[in-house]
């Protein structure tokens, strides 16, 4: 006889319990979530947001949820912006940017410029939890991966590329078209918060150029007693002024994620040369489970999810007063 609580019964029950908890995602600056909500950058956030929410629904951890999501937009590779499918740099080969960080304890790992490691979510994860330091770049961040095993690629064939940059011989015109990051942000269902942000980084970028996306409270930051933030955009703009610690510590002040969002716009536009021209987007989910995403100087989509939905939602370039 079966009993009446097989591990699929007790799952959908789990299911449920989370769906009657938590609200559909609504449009920005929507009304707070009790239960699990996941925000991430662009329509491809999307596949992210609802590997975070399987992982939370099956009762794996938030950081789980953060690096599954962004394993799979690492593993899809195919925008042009993230992983080794990601933009070349100006020599013509990917160097890759990522960086976690979890809010109870304030942990977190970064990896910048490392070279031919399919999922860098991974490894910055394992340093977060293996390393003694938080931050490792270039070779180093290489070694270190390799020593745990992740999955790589043979960065031999660089070797020609990088040569023909030490000689002078340089791509005429490197790619510098469109690039995206994958910035994602996750609140569990006990109100705990987690984020992670992966690029290629800015296509055609000097070789060991750095933005953003890798470093904390420029690309993401996450502060357990108050809400997460990250960015997406040109990394020159966002991290010299601190972008996603600025939205977080707008949301302390009191503003909704939205408003933190818009605000952090404004300052930066105040201060930078290109005014609201810059290139920077933010997203933000709060302690509460509100959200809220802007951006400078284009139409931004960006994806919501909780167990009820999945939706990519827009925003319309911040108005500059
Ligand atoms: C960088 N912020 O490396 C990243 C790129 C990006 O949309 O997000 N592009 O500057």
């Amino acid at each position: 006889m079966h009993s009446l609580f097989s591990p699929r019964v007790a799952l959908f029950c789990f299911f449920l319990a989370l769906a009657a908890c938590a609200g559909a995602p609504s449009p920005a600056g929507g009304v707070s979530q009790a239960g699990p909500v996941t925000i991430s950058t662009w329509p491809f956030g999307r596949f992210a947001n609802e590997k975070a929410i399987e992982a939370l629904v099956a009762g794996k951890s938030r950081v789980d949820a953060v690096e599954l999501g962004i394993r799979e937009i690492e593993r899809r590779s195919s925008d042009g912006s993230v992983g080794l499918g990601g933009r070349p740099n100006a020599a013509g080969y990917p160097q890759l940017d990522a960086c976690i960080m979890d809010g109870p304890g304030h942990k977190a790992g970064c990896v910048a410029g490392m070279e031919g490691v399919v999922y860098p979510i991974s490894v910055a994860r394992l340093v977060m939890e293996e390393c003694r330091h938080v931050m490792l770049v270039g070779e180093g961040a290489r070694w270190f991966a390799l020593e745990h095993g992740v999955e790589s690629i043979d960065v031999g064939s660089y070797a020609a590329q990088k040569q023909a940059w030490r000689d002078g011989r340089r791509p005429k015109d490197p790619d510098t078209g469109g690039h995206d990051t994958i910035a994602l942000l996750v609140r569990d269902a006990d109100g705990h918060l987690a984020g992670g942000c992966s690029t290629s980084g800015a296509g055609g970028k000097l070789p060991g150029r750095v933005g953003d996306s890798p470093i904390l409270g420029a690309g993401l930051y996450v502060d357990e007693g108050v809400g997460a933030a990250g960015a997406t955009g040109l990394g020159e703009n966002i991290m010299r002024q601190c972008g996603s610690f600025l939205v977080v510590e707008l949301m302390r002040q009191g503003l909704h994620p939205q408003a933190a969002c818009e605000e952090a716009i404004h300052r930066m536009a105040a201060t930078d040369p290109r005014g609201y021209e810059l290139s920077a987007c933010f997203i933000a989910l709060d302690k509460a489970g509100r959200y809220g995403a802007a951006a400078s100087s284009q139409r931004f989509p960006f994806a919501v999810a909780t167990p009820l939905g999945n939706e990519v939602l827009r925003v319309e370039k911040v108005t500059p007063r």
